[in-house]
């Protein structure tokens, strides 16, 4: 099939999903073509089966916002036409189901019928997308979508629950390319980061509030009293500021590695020992799966579609939001003992192994020849 993929491009989970699936496709003999306003982050080799469209939003004084909504859907409608494209799948529900539903009747009027597969990801929903000042439009363009899915069963309820939804919304995890990683666990730089007695935990988000990172510091600030450790900090972000504030109040910011963006997580996840994400919600909780694919344990909240991934006792543990006298005594029952260590390692894998992309990819192709039928 000829598949146009809409996301955002950046660092998010979502965009790392829509890319990485449309990787996949490609790799399955679909012609994909991502549209977006940046070349994402993780796709890295465009080829004859993998395209990249650039929306451009000229600035214009006049406009205190510039309309990407409008540009986005000028571009997917050229597209769609010029590269005779059978089916749209958006990633994130604002603003691109909503733009891509001004595509579908801009092409109805010249005749093409084109399906729209909306998957949720999760903020789309449960943070911005709910706002009052969105909620109609998001509503709209859901019910409009001739297929919806969400990454995990608690997102499908949260927005059952919050929007009057009147199809279905069908569950279709996130995953996870395993073969990618069976053979990556030798060459793992390990002492640039720290001594060999210290255990490695690591955080790897966006730095949002919605990710709790002073939860993250102050649990690894209790970890580091017992037990020699570093803790290294990955990504970029509003609250990052304010953690390496924290850090230095704590007196613990010789320990405590701040890296920034990094296109490497997997030769960083190499080496970890634990993986933090104390989240206030996440639908899905990626980047514990990515963690859990490199033999990294997780301690987490058990907010939103965590549980569904980090399952409590085998690959990690689950605790309350904000409780991090419990997060940090976990983690340390984890990280006291080398062979219970192995054994959450061992299981994060086989867990992750659960989610692999072999499994999941059918998923959607089932989808897209259910929506083309319908058309
Ligand atoms: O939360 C983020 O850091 C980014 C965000 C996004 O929209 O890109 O992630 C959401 O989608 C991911 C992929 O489906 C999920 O794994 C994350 O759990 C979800 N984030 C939240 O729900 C807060």
């Amino acid at each position: 099939m000829k598949i146009a993929i809409v996301c955002y491009p950046t660092f998010g989970g979502s965009g790392v999903v829509a890319t990485e699936l449309g990787i996949a496709l490609a790799n399955r003999g679909h012609e994909v073509h991502f549209v977006t306003y940046k070349q994402p982050v993780r796709l890295e080799l465009l080829n004859n089966r993998i395209f990249f469209h650039e929306v451009h939003v000229p600035e214009y004084p006049l406009f205190h916002y510039q309309p990407y909504e409008l540009a986005l859907s000028s571009k997917l409608v050229d597209t769609i036409k010029l590269h005779k494209i059978d089916l749209l799948h958006v990633h994130y529900a604002i603003p691109h189901a909503y733009a891509g539903y001004m595509a579908k009747k801009m092409l109805e009027e010249e005749g093409i019928y084109l399906p729209m597969i909306t998957t949720l990801h999760g903020t789309d929903i449960t943070l911005v997308g709910k706002h009052p000042f969105y909620k109609p439009a998001v509503t709209f363009s859901i019910n409009q979508s001739d297929v919806v899915t969400s990454v995990s069963e608690s997102l499908k309820k949260g927005t059952l629950e919050i929007f009057d939804i009147k199809g279905e919304i069908e569950v279709i995890p996130n995953f996870i390319d395993t073969k990618k990683y069976s053979t990556s666990f030798t060459d793992c730089q390990r002492s640039n980061m720290a001594n060999d007695n210290e255990r490695i935990i690591t955080h790897i988000s966006n730095f949002r509030k919605v990710k709790r990172i002073a939860d993250v510091v102050k649990v690894f600030s209790k970890i580091q009293l017992s037990i020699p450790a570093k803790l290294i900090m990955v990504g970029e972000g509003p609250e990052k500021e304010g953690a390496e504030r924290l850090c230095e109040d704590l007196g613990i910011a010789e320990k405590v590695i701040f890296l920034g963006n990094s296109n490497e997580i997997d030769k960083i996840l190499c080496f970890s020992d634990l993986f933090l994400l104390p989240s206030e919600t996440e639908s899905f909780g990626l980047a514990a799966l990515e963690a859990m694919v490199n033999k990294v344990p997780v301690i987490s909240s058990n907010a939103g579609g965590i549980p569904e991934v980090n399952l409590d006792g085998v690959s990690g543990f689950l605790s309350e939001v904000g409780d991090v006298e419990d997060m940090a005594s976990k983690a340390l029952t984890i990280l006291s003992d080398d062979e219970v260590l192995e054994r959450f390692k061992n299981n994060a894998v086989k867990e992750a192994h659960k989610f692999d992309i072999q499994k999941v990819l059918p998923l959607y192709e089932e989808v897209y020849q259910r929506a083309y039928k319908g058309r």
